[in-house]
C-alpha cells in the first residue's frame, strides 16, 4: 500500500464470472483472482473490488444473492476467499467486497419465510402492497422492464423488485431487517475485507407509494430516511475503522452526494454517480444508437469535479464497470489499431488527471473495446434479453436491435478478460459461458505486458502519478473551454503547484488552446513530443511549481 491515506488509492474492479477460470469450467473463480495478484500488483492497485461472490441463483449474476454469508461453489469455497485475502495483503493489496442490501434474490430464506404467509415473522422484511390481480399497487416500472410489481397468488398481495423479479426490495422501515444487515457486514469486516461497495444503496428509503408520471424515481431514489440508514449503517457497522466505502448511487443529486460523503456525516467514503455515462441516452433513453455528447460529458464531470471538492465530498472517477459497454468503443475509437491505442490512453489520461479515487475495471488497463456480438444467443444478460424482446416487440427490426445491444448492452463489459492469444483468449480450458471478444488474439494482457508503448502501461504510469503527487489527490480542480468541441482541459491547483490536463477527444490535429497556460513539464503524454498543434487524440498532463 502506497499510502496510509484510503483518498490516495486506485481501485482495481474484478468481475470474478469473467475474469479467469482455473478449473474448467467457463466460469471464472476466486482462485482465478488469486492467479493473477502479481499482474494486479504490477500495474500498482491499491485495492481490489471483488463483484458479488455470495451464494446466488445467479439470474443476476450475483447481485441476487440468496446467501450473504456463504460463497457461491461456482466461485470456489470460503477457504479460497480467505487465501487470497491472505495472498492480496500480502501483495500490499486491499480487498473490497460487494455487498447488496437494496434487495435480496427471492431464493434467500428471509424471502422464502416472507412470501410463505402474511403472519410470518419475516413478512415484514420486504415491501407488501395490496393490489387487484391485474393493477399493481403503483404504475412503477422495473429497471430491467415491465412492472415493478410481482404478484403473489397466495396472499393476494404484490411484492416490490425494482430489478429483476427475481431480486425482492427489503423494508429498511423494519428494524429487525436493518439489525441482521449490519450483524452480516461486521461478520465480514471480522473475515478481514478492507472495504465495501454497496450496490445501489440511494435506493433503500421507499418513500410513498404512489403512481409516477414517470417510472417511480422520485419515490424511492434518495428517499426520505435515507440518510438515516446510512448513517446508522456505518455507525453499526464499519464507522471509524480503516474500512473504505463507496456507495453506488442511482439517478441522485450533487446535493445528495455530498451529504453521502462528507466526513462530518459518518455515512460513506465516496459514491459512484452515472450521470457522466448517459450522454449518449438521447432524451434519457438507452436504447438508440447515438454518437455521445462530448459537451454535456464534459459539463457534467467538470460540475460535479468542482461542486464536490468545494463541499468537502468525494467522487469515485471511472468510465467502465460491469454494466457499461467499454470506454473505448464509447467515447474513443476503436476502428484501427492506432485509434484504439491512442483513444484508450487519452481516456486513461483525462480520467486519472480528475479528483476522487479511480477506479479501473478489467481489461480496460489493456484497451480492451466491446467484443462486437452479432447473435442474439451471444448476450446473457437479463436487461439485454428483455431490452431485445421489448425493442422486437415495438417492431424494431432485428440487425438494429443487435446494434443497439452491440453499442449498449451490459454484456460487453462481461465478455471474458483476455489474457493471451490462445484459444478463448487465456481464460478458460472449457467452453467459456460467455463469448470472446473478437479481437482477442491481438488485444491481451500478454501482448501489453511485452509492449512497452501499450495502454497498460498508461494505467501503470498513472497509478504511479497518483501515488507521487500529492496534489492529483487533494487538489482543487477548474475546468476551461467547455465549450470547445475538441478539447477537454482542466487544472489542479495545490498549494504552489499546477497541473494540467488537456485531451483531444477528436480524430483530427487542432491548434493549442487559447488562455491556457500549456507550459511545464510533461508527467505523461500519448505521444512521444510535442508539437506545434495537438494531433488525433493527443493529451498531456503537465506539471509546473509557481513560485
Ligand atoms: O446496478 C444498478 C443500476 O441501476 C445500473 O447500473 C443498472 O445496471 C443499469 O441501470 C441498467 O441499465 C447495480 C449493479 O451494478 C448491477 O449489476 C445490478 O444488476 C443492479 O445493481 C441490481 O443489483
Amino acid at each position: 500500500m502506497a499510502s496510509n491515506d484510503w483518498r490516495k488509492s486506485v481501485v482495481y474492479q474484478i468481475y470474478p464470472k469473467s475474469f479467469n477460470d482455473t478449473s474448467g469450467s467457463g466460469q471464472g473463480d476466486i482462485r482465478g483472482v488469486i492467479e493473477k495478484l502479481d499482474y494486479i500488483r504490477f500495474l500498482g492497485a491499491d485495492y481490489i473490488w471483488l463483484t458479488p461472490i455470495y451464494e446466488s441463483p445467479m439470474y443476476d449474476n450475483g447481485y441476487d444473492i440468496s446467501n450473504y454469508y456463504e460463497v457461491n461453489p461456482q466461485f470456489g469455497t470460503k477457504d479460497d476467499l480467505r487465501e487470497l485475502l491472505d495472498k492480496a495483503h500480502d501483495a500490499g493489496i486491499r480487498v473490497m467486497m460487494d455487498i447488496v442490501i437494496n434487495h435480496t434474490s427471492t431464493a434467500h430464506q428471509w424471502f422464502v419465510e416472507s412470501s410463505s404467509s402474511k403472519d410470518n415473522a419475516y413478512r415484514d422484511y420486504y415491501i407488501w402492497k395490496d393490489g387487484t390481480y391485474d393493477v399493481p399497487p403503483t404504475n412503477w416500472e422495473s429497471k430491467f422492464g415491465g412492472s415493478a410489481w410481482e404478484y403473489d397468488d397466495d396472499s393476494n398481495q404484490y411484492y416490490l423488485s425494482l430489478f429483476d423479479v427475481t431480486q425482492a426490495d427489503l423494508n429498511w422501515e423494519n428494524e429487525d431487517m436493518r439489525q441482521k444487515i449490519y450483524e452480516m457486514i461486521n461478520y465480514w469486516i471480522d473475515f478481514g475485507v478492507d472495504g465495501f461497495r454497496f450496490d445501489v444503496i440511494n435506493l433503500i428509503s421507499k418513500g410513498g407509494f404512489k403512481d409516477s408520471d414517470g417510472e417511480g424515481k422520485e419515490f424511492y431514489t434518495d428517499g426520505p430516511k435515507v440518510h438515516e440508514y446510512i448513517h446508522e449503517l456505518n455507525r453499526h457497522t464499519f464507522g471509524g475503522r480503516d474500512i473504505m466505502t463507496v456507495g453506488e448511487m442511482s439517478s441522485t443529486t450533487i446535493d445528495h452526494c455530498l451529504k453521502y460523503t462528507h466526513p462530518d456525516r459518518n455515512e460513506l467514503n465516496s459514491v459512484f454517480n452515472f450521470h457522466h455515462l448517459k450522454v449518449d441516452y438521447p432524451g434519457g433513453e438507452k436504447w438508440t444508437l447515438a454518437a455521445f455528447d462530448f459537451i454535456k460529458l464534459k459539463r457534467i464531470l467538470m460540475e460535479w469535479q468542482v461542486a464536490m471538492d468545494e463541499g468537502n465530498g468525494w467522487n469515485a472517477i471511472f468510465w467502465c464497470n460491469h454494466d457499461q459497454p467499454r470506454v473505448v468503443s464509447r467515447f474513443g475509437k476503436d476502428d484501427t489499431e492506432e485509434n484504439r491505442v491512442k483513444s484508450a490512453k487519452m481516456l486513461a489520461i483525462a480520467l486519472h488527471g480528475l479528483k476522487g479515487t479511480p477506479y479501473i475495471y478489467q481489461g480496460e488497463e489493456i484497451g480492451m473495446p466491446n467484443p462486437k456480438y452479432e447473435r442474439i444467443d451471444q448476450y446473457k444478460d437479463v436487461e439485454s434479453l428483455n431490452a431485445f424482446d421489448t425493442m422486437r416487440e415495438k417492431g424494431l427490426d432485428a440487425r438494429m436491435v443487435l446494434d443497439i445491444l452491440g453499442a449498449k448492452s451490459r454484456d460487453n463489459s462481461r465478455s471474458p478478460m483476455q489474457w493471451d492469444s490462445s484459444r478463448y483468449g487465456g481464460f478458460t480450458e472449457g467452453e467459456p459461458w460467455i463469448s470472446v471478444g473478437k479481437d482477442y488474439e491481438k488485444i491481451n494482457a500478454a501482448q501489453a505486458l511485452e509492449d512497452k508503448n501499450s495502454v497498460f502501461y498508461t494505467y501503470k504510469k498513472l497509478i504511479e502519478l497518483r501515488h507521487h503527487y500529492d496534489i492529483l489527490t487533494y487538489g482543487d480542480v477548474k475546468p476551461y473551454l467547455l465549450d470547445d468541441d475538441h478539447l477537454f482541459v482542466y487544472e489542479r491547483n495545490y498549494s504552489e503547484e499546477t497541473i494540467t490536463v488537456i485531451a483531444n477527444f477528436r480524430d483530427v490535429k487542432v491548434p493549442y488552446p487559447q488562455g491556457v497556460n500549456t507550459e511545464g513539464e510533461v508527467l505523461i503524454s500519448n505521444y512521444d513530443d510535442k508539437v506545434a498543434g495537438l494531433r488525433p487524440f493527443e493529451t498531456m498532463m503537465l506539471y509546473r511549481q509557481n513560485r
